[in-house]
């Protein structure tokens, strides 16, 4: 039996953070940032059944052509993906009322839409990028081991970097999810790559205002040249890294796809980044129903 103090419950056996019940979750779930990007998203479905508020975490479920879809938002960071995906795992994975974990679990689909900074010059402003695998460079998953990691992806990252003779600042570890079987084809072009994780969005990032960010620039060169194969580090945002190692962790399926709205190479950033938004929220809905155009 899981104690209350793990798994804390409200009066009405919800969800501690989330306020959620069983059975007001769909197993399909695209999770945003922002929670004004809830509605956004959910203005689309064809009806909507449950609209619930908790902190930063605004859930909406309903239907589009018949697929049952829930939207929530984690707000940013891993911290919150933290807690988004043990409790959204937890209403369908754990019995609530006796507190145990249930005998038949079920395999969830998450899909990220998101926004970035584009990490590579050739990248534009404005375009959609679908993330192969994640760079946890935040912290979240040494709490997890088993998020696993890509270890090939890993060691040539780490031999990379010793060659170029730069230290990351954290233990670096790359994750490659279960990606759910999308017509990813059918997205216009649709680049691919490694996703950065960062803890934070000025310094963290390498982004200097007026303190100088500690980020060695040297080792967001040699992060910007690693080659894998097809592989390379395309972009850097602050949650992919935590979903695909829970998700992998929990037994679900999960993607993740960002506007590109910053060039960092170029110090450019989106003029259109409502509209460009706006077109990711039509894809991602497109992947996942068919609803919609391409
Ligand atoms: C920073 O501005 C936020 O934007 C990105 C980052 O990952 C971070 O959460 O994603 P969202 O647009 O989904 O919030
Ligand atoms: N989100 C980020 O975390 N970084 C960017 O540069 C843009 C969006």
């Amino acid at each position: 039996m899981i104690p209350a103090s793990e798994l804390i419950l409200r009066p009405d056996g919800s969800l501690y953070h989330l306020a959620l019940l069983p059975g007001q979750v769909a197993e399909t779930i695209i999770t945003v940032g922002d929670p004004e990007r809830v509605a956004q998203v959910s203005r689309r479905f064809d009806r909507v059944e449950l609209r619930v508020e908790a902190r930063e975490f605004v859930t909406h479920t309903g239907e589009l052509d018949g697929r049952r879809l829930t939207v929530i938002s984690t707000g940013i960071g891993t911290d919150n993906i933290d807690i988004v995906f043990n409790e959204l795992d937890a209403l369908f994975n754990i019995d609530l009322a006796r507190r145990e974990i249930k005998d038949r679990l079920t395999s969830l689909t998450f899909l990220r839409l998101g926004t970035s900074g584009s990490f590579q010059p050739d990248l534009p402003l404005d375009s959609f990028l679908l993330s192969q695998a994640a760079l946890a460079m935040d912290g979240l998953l040494p709490f997890y081991p088993a998020a696993g990691a890509d270890d090939s992806l890993t060691t040539s990252l780490a031999g990379h970097l010793a060659e170029q003779g730069v230290q990351a600042p954290v233990p670096l570890r790359i994750v490659r999810p279960q990606l759910p079987d999308l017509n990813w084809a059918a997205v216009p072009a649709l680049a691919h790559g490694i996703t950065l994780t960062a803890a934070g969005f000025y310094a963290p990032q390498g982004r200097s205002l007026r303190l100088a960010s500690g980020l060695d620039p040297a080792l967001l060169l040699a992060l910007r040249s690693l080659r894998s194969g097809e592989l390379r580090i395309t972009n850097i945002e602050m949650e992919t890294a935590g979903i695909y190692g829970l998700a992998n962790a929990l037994g679900h399926r999960s993607a993740s796809l960002s506007a590109l709205l910053a060039n960092r190479t170029a110090g450019t950033f989106s003029r259109q980044p409502a509209a460009t938004v706006e077109r990711l929220i039509d894809q991602g809905l497109f992947l996942l129903t068919g609803h919609g155009v391409a």
